[in-house]
């Protein structure tokens, strides 16, 4: 475990108490991180790791073996071209609604957009571009991630449904955790453009030299637990510590999403 400064607060509360103020309070720094506890049912939770652990995983990244998506299309793996993008984003919908059904689970991305509309004063929405619908919910296993930043204005600058957010979340839905590692660390640093110098071109897209946070350390350290959403802010430089081999008890299997604020105030979600 890195040396590290957890003195940013994190706010935990339940489905019914979550209120528009908390996330004002997230986007304003007050708070590091959001969480949801009883967010998704453990049955549920239960039912769909099951299932993760058994299925073969559609994709993997192998470059940087760290992340392994198995259910969804990934903004990140394919923003270039947006016909293989919608194609597969059909495809992601389509087999996430029969999982879904299959498992007899509720889908965690309509909850996610449930609840937010019930504590959202403006519109919450999956946005859609010429006419199509992006795809957000990706189920996935993962076990580490470099320090990076997810700004889609910067990132995807062709998606005109994405590039004028004025403020970017993600939202992960944990429906296991592991027992050992897996914390999502995000520093109280924000991204500018400055600092692409520090970006690691070799290794992937997306992972940033540890130099980038100049020796400042404040963050939130937030272990996911079952059942929970954790809300964060993607501008802020972020981290998932991975598992070490020897202590691997439960995977870090979680839906992740992201949440944009639009100019008009909207809520729109994508992965
Ligand atoms: O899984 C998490 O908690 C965050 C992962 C992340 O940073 C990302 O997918 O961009
Ligand atoms: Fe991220």
């Amino acid at each position: 475990m890195l040396a590290v400064n957890n003195n940013w607060e994190v706010l935990n509360v339940t489905k019914d108490k979550v209120n528009q103020e908390h996330l004002i309070q997230l986007e304003s720094e007050k708070i590091g991180g959001l969480i949801i506890r009883d967010f998704y049912p453990r049955k549920a939770c239960i039912e769909m790791s099951q299932y993760l652990l058994t299925e073969p995983f559609d994709s993997k990244k192998p470059a940087d073996n760290v992340e392994i998506f198995f259910l969804g299309v990934n903004m990140t793996d394919i923003s270039d071209d947006k016909e293989e993008y919608f194609r597969l984003a059909e495809k992601s919908w389509k087999d996430r609604k029969e999982l879904i059904k299959r498992l007899n689970v509720p889908d965690p991305v309509q909850q996610a957009i449930k609840l937010f509309s019930k504590i959202w004063s403006a519109e919450v929405k999956i946005p859609e571009e010429d006419g199509r619908l992006l795809f957000c919910g990706n189920f996935r296993r993962i076990n580490g991630i470099d320090i990076h930043m997810d700004w889609a204005p910067f990132l995807f600058p062709q998606w005109n449904s994405l590039s004028s957010i004025s403020e970017q979340y993600a939202l992960n839905i944990f429906f296991q955790a592991p027992e050992v590692g897996g914390e999502l660390v995000v520093y109280k640093q924000t991204w500018t453009e400055d600092d692409e110098i520090f970006r690691y071109k070799e290794r992937n897209l997306v992972g940033f030299n540890r130099a980038v946070l100049r020796g400042k350390t404040d963050c939130a350290v937030i272990k996911g637990q079952e059942g929970w959403a954790v809300l964060t802010k993607t501008r802020h430089y972020h981290e998932v510590w991975p598992q070490e081999e020897a202590e691997i008890i439960g995977h870090r299997f979680v839906c992740s999403n992201f949440v944009g604020k639009t100019q008009d105030n909207s809520l729109i979600f994508w992965s």
